[in-house]
């Protein structure tokens, strides 16, 4: 039985700005962006160590904007080094227009970039074709895949790479993916990896994910796919890559009367391997001594050496105003009035403590709208 064993990728997003990595953050971004290409450098590894056939990388594994051509031939020293058959279908970021890095690098022979029209490429050596399409445009508001070439017949297995997936970037459903009678889809463009299409208990198509957290809008792990498919089996392995984590969260610091008590809190929170080389948005909330002030910079100075990136947002309240607040005779004073009777008649603690946090959440909204009316 004819089989194929890949690595499927996609969302690399090389030459990624970086912004908003806060204290020292131009630095940062420019390690972040050593950082990727590193990744990208222990993909290919992997797929030399386990053997795959070929690549296939679903869109944006470059920026269109800020790429440079040094990352180019960094790209191209890497498929070269692959050596076996490499398929690129560009994406919203990485778009094959005029003058793009696809058309004007010179790439090694065994990298296939497809274009604006769909193809099919029946390999020489190996029993496999490969069908793709590439972004022509920044946006692509239709569906592409009535397009593409049949299916090759002759026991072939039959792979597809294309990225999209949303209303403006290359719309499709499942049944659009399952009328093209693929034995595997490699999805690019949303960065939490996913399954989009099965059939029979067999995965037909999938998200791989960004190889490597980009973002706080990309919480969790990151990876890429290998698999091994045949016209009537498919095994898929979903292989960790990301070097760090993105994290979005509260932590209480009920009862804290100095910026040090609150410091501590933090470094209690999360393990020192952890937050030496993670991301995170943290926001204080809880009740604080109305002593303290929680100056929110001098703690991210504070802590600076401690967490690899951290942003602190103050969402605390001082525990004598809030009393002074419920007498207020204001939208917010009712707000505080309410809540504060909702934690009384709480006898659940991890009640009262979530009773707390919206209390704290909803303080710091009245203070963005900034009335107290
Ligand atoms: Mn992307």
């Amino acid at each position: 039985m004819p089989h194929v064993k890949f690595l499927h990728t996609a969302d690399v997003h090389l030459d990624w700005p970086f912004a908003g990595l806060g204290s020292g953050g131009d630095l940062k971004a420019r390690l972040r962006r050593e950082e990727l290409k590193s990744i990208f450098a222990a993909i290919i590894d992997l797929a030399i160590r386990e053997q795959v056939d070929l690549l296939l990388i679903a869109g944006d594994l470059f920026e269109h904007k800020y790429a440079t051509r040094g990352t180019m031939q960094f790209l191209d020293e890497q498929f070269r080094r692959f050596g076996g058959p490499v398929f690129i279908s560009p994406g919203n970021h990485d778009p094959y227009v005029a003058g793009s890095y696809y058309e004007t690098y010179p790439w090694a022979p065994n990298v296939r970039i497809f274009g604006p029209e769909p193809e099919r490429i029946d390999l020489d050596g190996l029993p496999v074709s490969v069908r793709g399409w590439g972004f022509p445009t920044w946006e692509v508001r239709e569906c592409q895949l009535q397009r593409f070439p049949p299916p090759a017949a002759g026991g072939r297995v039959n792979l597809v790479v294309v990225h999209g997936g949303d209303a403006a970037y290359h719309p499709f459903d499942s049944d659009d993916l399952a009328a093209l009678g693929a034995d595997y889809i490699a999805l690019g463009h949303i960065h939490k990896e996913g399954v989009l299409l099965e059939r029979a208990g067999r995965v037909i198509a999938r998200y791989s994910g960004s190889p490597d957290a980009l973002s706080f809008g990309e919480p969790g792990e990151h990876g890429v796919v290998i698999g091994t498919v045949s016209p009537d089996e498919t095994r898929l392995r979903w292989v960790p890559t990301g070097l760090r984590r993105y994290s979005t969260a509260d932590v209480d610091v009920t009862g804290a009367v100095s910026l040090e008590d609150v410091a501590a809190r933090l470094l209690r929170a999360f393990p020192s391997e952890e937050r030496s080389v993670n991301c995170y948005r943290l926001t204080l909330t809880g009740a604080v001594d109305p002593s303290l002030t929680v100056d929110v910079a001098v703690l991210q100075e504070r802590l600076a050496p401690e967490f690899y990136v951290l942003r602190l947002t103050d969402a605390t309240a001082p525990e004598a105003d809030l009393a002074a607040l419920a007498c207020e005779r204001s939208a917010r004073g009712l707000f505080v009035q309410r809540l504060l009777g909702m934690e009384a008649a709480e006898a659940d603690a991890g009640r009262r403590r979530v009773i707390r946090r919206a209390l704290a959440h909803g303080l710091a909204a009245f203070a963005q709208k900034g009335g107290a009316s």
